[in-house]
């Protein structure tokens, strides 16, 4: 059995205590291979490798930097197919979702930041030209970044990215539940040729490794994607040691239709917005608030799409819903399935786990399930599932549905379908959240700041933002 190991100071290198946690593939529910149980001593090690390489990476001209981030993203195009079968292995996603979008992401994620550093400027302030002020924008040092296990590699490189092209040296800790293809990318990194401590890898558990990591007095900030609570933990643990802290959390997305959208398009991509990773995107939108002009025509519709939506093989290339990305993650959301008609809401379609034939008898998958009747301050409304499970509400006016969007403590994205543009901003004005889409969804430009508001997170990812918190602005003032 395949075992994993930790990138540290330029080398692959097994846990110190020798010990490993079982790696489960999600689509036969069985041990695959094996993650080392890092613990403090590895973090220790990959921090004071981090820190040993910052005086010379941090030195080097950015287009140099660039220049290697470029070999490493020409390396992850080069190994499309070994990653997006990893990806799909490690996850349960269907494997021509990771190879169209997962790893051509995490490629792009690399490009861009490899890019991007290249015009990366300062400010000068001038005053009556007797004193000039600039802004000298500084890597930080050795930076934490965690991230989960819905787009592994993707969300991995989204933040490792802009940190290592902004000079600084990463510890990062992918989640426990699908660390392969962070592994694979520290194979790919040393083959870039990226100078040994620049990029530690470092596998295990979120308490143990993840928690070394966030309390480590030379990490001295941290970049965090995943679950709300857990985002809280980190926000206690750094915030009396003055880390600078970036969380992407958790959302509970509304996506709202209005009788006048163009129906079409709304259906084929609200079937997408519902379903997409098994609906384990934070960007989902698991909340559909509809016109009650257009309900029963919609849920007529919506309803017979996706009861003929079948799950299947992640590896197949014809499966679109594979497995869901761990047996507790599995129960986790059909208790919420349960819950949901304990509180009067009535399954249109789905709401079961699905045993598929052969090998793939123990793996872990549900039917795409829609429910509707449910209050939208019930806890299924307002509680983030992370699966394949969507609600159905009616709404009558605009007022009625912003208050229903905002009701939930989360504010990350939200998706708004009408042909009526004064309304469309309007309404955006008035949702509490980072990201509008408007008749699309899921549309990303890598420029555009991505971060949500209330218990979504703290500070924005994308373009420059992400160099501006990957770099302290230290002002210069000079009197001639
Ligand atoms: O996330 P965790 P989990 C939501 C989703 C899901 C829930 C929990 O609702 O059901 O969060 O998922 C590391 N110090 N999202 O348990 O625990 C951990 O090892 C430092 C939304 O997987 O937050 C992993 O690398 N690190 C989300 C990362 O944090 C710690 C995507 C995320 O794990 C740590 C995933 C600690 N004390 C889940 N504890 C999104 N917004 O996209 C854990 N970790």
């Amino acid at each position: 059995m395949e075992r994993i190991q930790n990138y540290i100071n330029g080398e692959l290198v097994a846990p110190q205590s020798g010990m490993y946690i079982d790696n489960y593939d999600p689509s036969r529910g069985v041990v695959y291979s094996a993650i080392p149980d890092s613990d403090e001593a590895d973090i220790n090690a990959a921090v004071a490798a981090a820190k040993r390489a910052f005086p010379g990476w941090s030195n080097t001209p950015y287009t140099e930097r660039s220049a290697i981030m470029q070999r490493l993203a020409d390396l992850i195009r080069d190994n499309l197919n070994r990653l997006a079968a990893a990806e799909s292995k490690d996850n349960g996603k269907p494997v021509s979702l990771a190879r169209t979008v997962d790893i051509p992401r995490a490629e792009s994620n690399i490009r861009f930041y490899a890019t991007a550093i290249m015009h990366f400027e300062s400010k000068a302030h001038i005053m009556e030209n007797r004193v000039i002020n600039y802004t000298h924008k500084k890597p930080l040092g050795v930076v934490g970044c965690i991230s989960p296990w819905n787009l592994p590699l993707y969300l991995f490189t989204w933040k490792i990215a802009p940190a290592l092209a902004a000079g600084n040296c990463v510890v990062a800790k992918p989640s426990e539940i699908t660390p392969m293809t962070a592994y694979l990318l520290s194979e790919l990194a040393i083959e870039a040729g990226l100078p040994a401590g620049v990029l530690n890898i470092v596998h295990g558990l979120g308490g143990r490794a993840g928690q070394a990591i966030i309390s480590h007095k030379d990490v001295v900030a941290i970049s965090f994607t995943g679950g709300t609570a857990t985002g809280a933990h980190i926000a206690r643990e750094a915030a009396p040691k003055f880390k600078k802290l970036s969380l992407e959390l958790g959302g509970k997305n509304p996506n709202i239709i209005f009788a006048d959208c163009d129906f079409d398009k709304m259906l084929s991509t609200t079937l997408r917005s519902s379903f997409a990773n098994q609906g384990q995107i934070c960007l989902c939108g698991s909340r559909i608030f509809i016109q009650d002009t257009l309900y029963d025509r919609f849920k007529d519709a919506f309803v017979e799409k996706v009861a003929r939506m079948k799950v299947g093989d992640p590896s197949d290339p014809a499966t679109k819903m594979g497995a869901v990305v761990s047996e507790d993650h599995m129960n986790k959301i059909l208790s919420y399935i349960k819950l949901a008609q304990e509180e009067g809401g009535k399954v249109l379609t789905g709401g079961h786990r699905v045993h598929l034939e052969g090998e793939l008898a123990g793996g872990y998958y549900i039917a795409p399930t829609i429910i509707e009747g449910l209050e939208y301050t019930c806890r299924t409304n307002q509680e983030e599932i992370f699966g394949p499970v969507v609600t159905l509400t009616p709404f009558k006016t605009e007022e009625e549905v912003l208050t229903m969007a905002n009701s939930t403590p989360y504010g990350l994205a939200s998706t708004v379908w009408t042909q009526d543009l004064t309304r469309a901003h309007r309404v955006a004005a008035h949702i509490e959240s980072g990201i509008v889409w408007i008749n699309c969804w899921l549309l990303r430009d890598l420029r555009t700041p991505f971060g949500g508001v209330k218990q979504s997170g703290v500070g924005r990812e994308g373009g420059f933002e992400a160099l501006e918190f990957f770099t302290e602005a230290q002002n210069v003032c000079i009197e001639l």
